[in-house]
C-alpha cells in the first residue's frame, strides 16, 4: 500500500533518481554521473547569479573550437563540469563545446560513460543578466571501440571521437539546467521528462514538473528574424504564413526570442510552439551544434511528445561525423514542426 507522504517529505532529484533506479531505468553508475551533473549545475547557478559582483562578467581572452570568444564564465563553467564528471569516477570520455577535442578521463577516475555538454549556453547574455543554461547528454561507450589499454595517443583520440560521435537516438539520458528567474533542472532518462526547481534554502532540486508534455500545437514562434533576408525562400514562405492572420482565424502567431537556446526551448516545452535556428546562405547548416545542443534537446522534446527536426528529418537520426558539427534545428510542438517540414517538402 502507498505510504501517506509526510508533509515534511521533499521530492528531491536524488529521491527521483533512486526511484528510477528501483524501476530499472537507470543503473547505479549512471545515477552517480547524473548526480554529479546536478552538482555542477548548482555550482554554475551560483556563479552566474553573482557574475557581476565576482569579476566573472566579460571575455576570458580565449576562443573556442568554433572560433567564438569565450566569456570568463564559459571557461569557469567548463572547468566546473569537467571536475564534477571526473570526480564522479564513472565517466570515461567527455566532449564539451569549450574543448577542441574529446577528453579521456584519466584511468584513476574513469568509468564507462560518455558525456557531451555545453557548460554555459547563451553566455553572451550573462553581462545583461538574461537567462542562460547548461545542456548535457550521456551515452554508453560505443561498442566499436574501447578507450582503455590504449598506449597509442593517436588511436586513443580516434577512439574518443568514435565514442562521442553517436546519434542522438543512442542517448541514455539528456537534460539541461535553466539559469533564469528560477533555476530549473530538466531531465529524461528515456522514461518521460521531469523538471526540478532549485530551492537554495535546502540546496536541493525539488520535483516541480512531473512528466512534462509539450502541447501538440502552440502560437509562439521563436526565430532570429534578423536573418530572414538570408533564409531560403520556402522558409521565408513559412514565416510569412505564421504572420498571415487570415490563416489562423484572425489570430496570428506571437514572436518570442531571447537568444538563449535553453530559455527559448524551456518556454516552448511548457507553452508549445516552435523554436528554429535554420541554415542560411552564409551558414547552410546553421549555428547550433548537433552533439551537445540539438540532440539532447531533441531527445527531451520527443520524450515530451514533441519533435526535433533538421527540416528534412529527425535530429535523433543524424549520426555526427565531427564533434562540433552543426545542424539546422526546428523543435517544439509536433504539429508546429510538421507544419514547418511541409514547406521543406514543397521546396
Ligand atoms: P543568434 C547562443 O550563442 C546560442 O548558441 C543559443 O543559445 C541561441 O539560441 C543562439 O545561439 C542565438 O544565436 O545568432 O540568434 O544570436
Amino acid at each position: 500500500t502507498e505510504r501517506q507522504q509526510s508533509q515534511y517529505e521533499l521530492n528531491t532529484f536524488t529521491t527521483w533518481l533512486l526511484k528510477e533506479e528501483q524501476k530499472g531505468t537507470v543503473d547505479g553508475e549512471l545515477a552517480i554521473v547524473l548526480s554529479s551533473i546536478a552538482l555542477a549545475c548548482k555550482q554554475i547557478a551560483s556563479l552566474v547569479t553573482r557574475a557581476g559582483i565576482s569579476n566573472l562578467t566579460g571575455l576570458g581572452g580565449l576562443s573556442n573550437s568554433s572560433g567564438e570568444d569565450q566569456k570568463k564564465l564559459d571557461i569557469v563553467s567548463n572547468e566546473v563540469f569537467c571536475n564534477a564528471l571526473r570526480n564522479s569516477g564513472k565517466t570515461g570520455v567527455i566532449a564539451s563545446e569549450e574543448e577542441d577535442l574529446p577528453v579521456a578521463v584519466e584511468e584513476t577516475y574513469s568509468g564507462n560513460y560518455v558525456v557531451v555538454f555545453d557548460p554555459l549556453d547563451g553566455s553572451s547574455n550573462i553581462d545583461a543578466g538574461i537567462s542562460t543554461g547548461s545542456i548535457f547528454g550521456i551515452y554508453a561507450p560505443s561498442d566499436e571501440c574501447s578507450i582503455d589499454d590504449m598506449d597509442d595517443p593517436e588511436k586513443m583520440m580516434q577512439n574518443c571521437i568514435l565514442n562521442v560521435c553517436q546519434p542522438g537516438s543512442s542517448l541514455l539520458a539528456a537534460g539541461y539546467c535553466l539559469y533564469s528567474s528560477s533555476t530549473v533542472f530538466v531531465i529524461t532518462v528515456g522514461d518521460g521528462v521531469y523538471g526540478f526547481t532549485y530551492d537554495s534554502i535546502v540546496g536541493e532540486f525539488i520535483l516541480s514538473h512531473p512528466d512534462m508534455k509539450v502541447p501538440d500545437k502552440g502560437k509562439i514562434y521563436s526565430f532570429n528574424e534578423g536573418n530572414y533576408g538570408s533564409w531560403a525562400p520556402h522558409l521565408q514562405d513559412y514565416i510569412n504564413s505564421l504572420k498571415d492572420a487570415s490563416k489562423w482565424d484572425g489570430k496570428p502567431y506571437s514572436s518570442r526570442y531571447i537568444g538563449s537556446l535553453v530559455g527559448d526551448f524551456h518556454r516552448t516545452l511548457l507553452y508549445g510552439g516552435i523554436y528554429g535556428y535554420p541554415g542560411d546562405s552564409k551558414n547552410p547548416t546553421g549555428k547550433l551544434r548537433l552533439l551537445y545542443e540539438c540532440a539532447p534537446m531533441s531527445l527531451i522534446v520527443e520524450q515530451a511528445g514533441g519533435l526535433g527536426s533538421t527540416g528534412e528529418g529527425r535530429v535523433l537520426d543524424v549520426c555526427p561525423e565531427k564533434v562540433h558539427q552543426r545542424v539546422p534545428l526546428f523543435i517544439g510542438s509536433k504539429g508546429e514542426v510538421e507544419y514547418l517540414e511541409s514547406f521543406y517538402k514543397k521546396a
